[in-house]
């Protein structure tokens, strides 16, 4: 329950922890436009460490680490290849091509993880009239497939792909934590399978504001120039940094009780008639729940559970998102499910 709601919406309504308020308060600060600013270069070199890689950069948000993360990589008129629902292609305003001046080549997955063969086949030969592949990007884990997990072994087969042919591999991590947890594995491990990574610390982990870009020294000072042609360079940073490293430091393990009440949702929802959940798909802290069966569409659904204080996200026309985190406990996932039963008996009735 988050301000009296039941609010699956998103992980990124979670707010700050009392111990992010008052690391927030007390946060050493300087310019990171000029000398630099002591937290934000604290955060920076504690997640280049976690993620394995040489050095981070602090950005503003998940997009914006992305969209650094192409244009260091990148040059105008290459192609990049992203999985069919990748976030960059949906729901990232199209910033890969308007300010990227990148093609985009989409590869099907099968729950949103692309066969290295399909992604081999995408690559660009080289030919006069063709463009250059010029970057290859996964996401894990995979938000629009419902919070799929890519193993290890399917991000090195990719990673064996790109090596072969030269391309860079870029990884949208906004989740990478959530990821770790469920493979069992450290995120380092993850991150070692691409070139760069970026990762939220405004979503699950609930810090308010903040994303991490990492990859190699040389990568990561392309990336600064380009933070800064975007105008992503913070000031006193240090601020919202604070809590950043508060969400790194505490923030990680607890993903397991997400997760743990994604599954019991799914389990409870499951059951309702009219509604059809991918079971196989809960690996992490979303699940998907497909309404076509009610008759309306899904937007109609969730104004409706809105009328009952439980709050859904209408991803496509015949599809609910429903994301646990930190604000959701088990008697909350109960509740909705039955407010999501008694929608849908009023619908089919
Ligand atoms: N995802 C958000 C938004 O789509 C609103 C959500 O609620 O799931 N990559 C992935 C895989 C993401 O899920 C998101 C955000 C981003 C990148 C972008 O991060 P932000 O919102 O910080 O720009």
């Amino acid at each position: 329950m988050l301000n009296g709601k039941l609010d699956f919406r998103s992980d990124t309504i979670t707010e700050p922890t009392e111990e992010m308020r008052e690391a927030m308060a007390r946060a050493k600060v300087g310019d990171d436009g000029r000398e630099g600013d002591p937290t934000v270069r604290e955060l920076e070199e504690y997640s280049a460490q976690l993620l394995g890689k040489e050095a981070a950069l602090f950005v503003i948000s998940g997009t914006m680490g992305n969209l650094v993360s192409i244009l260091a990589h990148t040059r105008h008129g290459q192609e990049a290849i992203l999985e069919r629902d990748a976030h960059i292609f949906w729901t990232e305003v199209a910033g890969i091509s308007a300010v990227g001046g990148l093609l985009v080549n989409r590869v099907a997955g099968t729950d949103g993880i692309m066969a290295p063969g399909d992604v081999e086949a995408a690559i660009r030969i080289a030919k006069l009239h063709f463009p250059e592949t010029g970057l290859i990007c996964l996401e894990n884990t995979h938000n629009m497939a419902g919070g799929t997990v890519w193993t290890v072994a399917q991000m090195a087969a990719v990673k064996a792909v790109a090596g072969r042919h030269g391309i860079p591999l870029h990884l949208d991590g906004a989740r990478i934590f959530n990821a770790a947890v469920a493979l069992g594995v450290p995120a380092k491990e993850i991150a070692a399978q691409t070139d760069s990574a970026t990762f939220c610390l405004s979503k699950g982990l609930s810090a308010p504001v903040g994303s991490i870009i990492v990859g190699t020294k040389n990568f990561i000072e392309v990336a600064k120039k380009k933070r800064q042609m975007l105008g992503g360079t913070t000031r006193q940073g240090g601020v919202i940094a604070a809590a950043g490293l508060v969400a790194v430091r505490t923030m990680i393990d607890r993903l397991a009780e997400d997760h743990a009440l994604a599954r019991r949702l799914a389990e409870k929802l499951s059951t309702i008639p009219g509604l059809e959940v991918n079971l196989r798909t809960v690996q992490t802290n979303i699940v998907r729940t497909t309404v076509s069966g009610l008759g309306v569409p899904a937007a109609k659904v969730a104004e409706l559970l809105a009328a009952q204080n439980v709050y859904v996200l209408a991803q496509q026309a015949d599809t609910l998102r429903w994301l646990t985190h930190r604000h959701v406990m088990a008697a909350d996932a109960d509740e909705a499910a039955v407010a999501m039963g008694k929608v849908a008996e009023t619908l089919k009735r």
